[in-house]
């Protein structure tokens, strides 16, 4: 039988079969030898309450460990805690992988002032060529129905740090979700987050995994040159850089660094590029290449 994982706990996973009924079921134990770890998100195969195979994934995030997911939700408030636009740039870095695309939220409009509100649209006008842009408030209901245009039908992840207000938006899209939230003096002082488990939800015709936000968040192993892929800007200048697998940073002639000179690319957006690069470049591959 063909399921759908949408709950782990505790080493016991919840799938939701062809029939739609839930089945608790675990892995096989050979799984283990071979390193396959079932997840949120996966379609398995199940028999006798026991997961006998993980399908091919579309795509596969660490953390959150999820898979199969059709598009991100990236929750960033304009206040408490502040607006980042390097946490902005981490977190699309991170988050692009096949076949899943972006969709940058910003959260808790309320708390903002008209002019803090357009210094951040000016910016942010840049990253809406590429991605699209929703400014919100779980508040006052502002630009939640504009949410739900993205949202339907669709599985959903939503990711961004903690305090940002993640379960209380999906909370103000639809209150029978009822998720946890919390004071964000409390998250941050406690250090610890509201959200704790990876569960899909059923919501607005398709699915939503509300995630704990990080407080740190960091780079997983991948080549520094894959980078480049993750910034969409810089694909129309592919190939024109004096040297192949120019890494955009030191060479000479660089299409890229042109652009930013001239104002095509977003200076704050590349001085990023850099640091992120550098991150990447310093961490010890995981595996032997
Ligand atoms: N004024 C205002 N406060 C908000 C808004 N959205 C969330 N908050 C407050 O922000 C705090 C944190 O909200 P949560 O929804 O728990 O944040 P989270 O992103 O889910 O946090 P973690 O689960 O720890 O990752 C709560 O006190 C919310 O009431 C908003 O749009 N406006
Ligand atoms: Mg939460
Ligand atoms: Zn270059």
């Amino acid at each position: 039988m063909e399921a759908r994982i949408i709950k782990l706990t505790g080493g016991l996973y919840t799938v939701l079969d062809q029939h739609g009924r839930l089945v608790e079921c675990r892995p096989l134990g050979i799984f283990r030898h071979h390193n396959i770890k079932p997840k949120v998100g996966d379609f398995v195969e199940v028999i006798d309450q026991t997961i006998t195979k993980v399908f091919e994934r579309k795509n596969d995030f660490l953390r959150p460990a999820i898979a199969n997911v059709d598009q991100v939700l990236l929750i960033q408030s304009m206040k408490e805690p502040d607006f980042s636009f390097l946490l902005l740039d981490r977190f699309l870095a991170l988050i692009q992988a096949e076949e899943v695309d972006p969709i940058i939220i910003v959260t808790k409009t309320d708390l903002a002032t008209k002019e803090e509100l357009i210094e951040i649209k000016q910016k942010l006008d840049y990253y809406h060529t590429y991605f699209p842009v929703v400014y919100s408030s779980s508040k006052n209901g502002y630009g939640l129905e504009e949410i739900r245009n993205y949202t339907k039908g669709k599985v959903n992840v939503v990711a961004g740090q903690t305090g940002a207000g993640k379960s209380s938006l999906l909370n103000a899209m639809d209150p029978r979700l009822n998720l946890d939230t919390n004071e964000i003096s409390k998250a941050l002082g406690r250090g610890k987050h509201t959200t704790r488990t990876v569960e899909l939800i059923v919501f607005d015709g398709g699915w939503i995994a509300d995630t704990p936000g990080f407080s740190k968040l960091e780079f997983e192993a991948f080549e520094p040159s894959m980078l480049t892929e993750r910034y969409p800007e810089f694909e129309s200048y592919r190939g024109l850089c004096r040297f192949d697998g120019c890494s955009h940073i030191h060479e000479p002639n660089c299409a890229v660094k042109e652009a930013v000179l001239n104002k095509r690319i977003l200076q704050e957006r590349y001085d990023n590029y850099v640091l992120l690069y550098q991150e990447i470049k310093g961490m010890k591959p995981k595996y032997p290449r």
